[in-house]
């Protein structure tokens, strides 16, 4: 059955895909309204990666996951076309598709699925596009037979030591960035010396498994790429629309001091 899937999911476009049992992260959801899609007596996580590194060169004070059209918008597309023709190969179960804002704990579930390691960063490491993958998933009631293992990085410590906030996820770069509050001049500070306007790839950049990550192959990130943000550019479909225009321009003004 699982060829047969890898099948369908390639024939719509996406290459990397693994098997997760349901039971594995069922103990481990997480809370959001989303959670109440996941079907009853769901089996099986079907997880997929959704490469976006478009050029080796970093973009310019933002990160490579916002130099790309808002990612939910393009896999939710791949997501709901694969969702469909699953339901039309397999009539009786049920199918409900995530992303992101989703019960799912999704770097565990894909390092479970066999699809990469969690690094010390948080972050699903692949082996061919390293950390700048996207991680979506389609829960369903089919019952696939998957064996599941979990492997860690090999906690170099690199990311640790590069993070401004020593990794502590409450004081990560990436949320301030998108923090609506107003910024406190310690604040302003850090992401004006870390050359930040929004998100952040710090310790990503600097991790040794992602030094021979592969371009994408996906042709909406490509084509929509954007290597900096610039004030008053129309921000639709960009990762920073969400928050709101006065976010990612508060932050693009303090380099204009
Ligand atoms: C909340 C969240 C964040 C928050 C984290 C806040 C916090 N206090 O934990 C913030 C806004 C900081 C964030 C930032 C980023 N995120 Co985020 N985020 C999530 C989200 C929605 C939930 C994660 C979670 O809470 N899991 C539950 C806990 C219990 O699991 P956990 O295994 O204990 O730990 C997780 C996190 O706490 C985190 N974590 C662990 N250690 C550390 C250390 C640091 C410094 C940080 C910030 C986070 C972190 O990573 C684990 C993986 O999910 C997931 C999507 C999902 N549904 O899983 C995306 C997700 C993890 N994020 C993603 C991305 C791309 C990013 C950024 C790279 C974006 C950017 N360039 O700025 C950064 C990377 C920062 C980092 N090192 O993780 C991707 C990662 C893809 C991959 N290959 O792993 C995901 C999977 C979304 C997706 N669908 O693709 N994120």
């Amino acid at each position: 059955m699982k060829e047969r899937i890898t099948e369908i999911v390639k024939n719509c476009g996406i290459t990397d895909i693994g098997f997760c049992r349901f039971s594995a992260v069922e103990g481990k959801l997480l809370e959001c309204r989303a959670k109440g899609r996941i079907p009853e007596n769901a089996k099986t996580v079907i997880l997929f990666l959704f490469p976006y590194k478009v050029r080796e060169e970093r973009p310019d004070k933002i990160s490579r996951y916002a130099a790309v059209p808002d990612y939910h918008i393009i896999c939710e597309k791949y997501l709901e076309k694969i969702k469909q023709e699953l339901e039309k190969e397999f009539k009786d179960e049920k199918f409900e598709a995530f992303i992101d804002n989703s019960p799912i704990p999704e770097v565990y579930s894909a390092a479970r699925a066999g699809l990469g390691v969690k690094g010390e960063n948080g972050l699903l490491i692949n082996e061919k596009w390293g950390s700048w993958c996207f991680i979506g998933e389609i829960v369903t009631t089919l019952d696939i037979n998957c064996e599941n293992s979990f492997k860690k990085c090999p906690l170099c410590g690199n990311c640790k030591k590069a993070c401004p906030s020593g990794l502590q996820r409450d004081h990560c770069l990436s949320a301030l960035s998108q923090q609506k509050k107003e910024l406190s001049e310690e604040e302003k500070a850090l992401l004006l010396q870390n050359n930040i306007i929004w998100g952040c790839d710090i310790c990503a950049e600097i991790c040794p498994l992602n030094k021979n990550s592969n371009i994408t192959y996906i042709k909406e990130f490509i084509e929509g790429y954007r290597d900096s943000y610039t004030l008053g550019e129309d921000i639709s479909g960009r990762a920073y629309e969400w928050r709101g225009e006065k976010t990612v321009s508060r932050n693009a003004k303090l380099f204009e001091k």
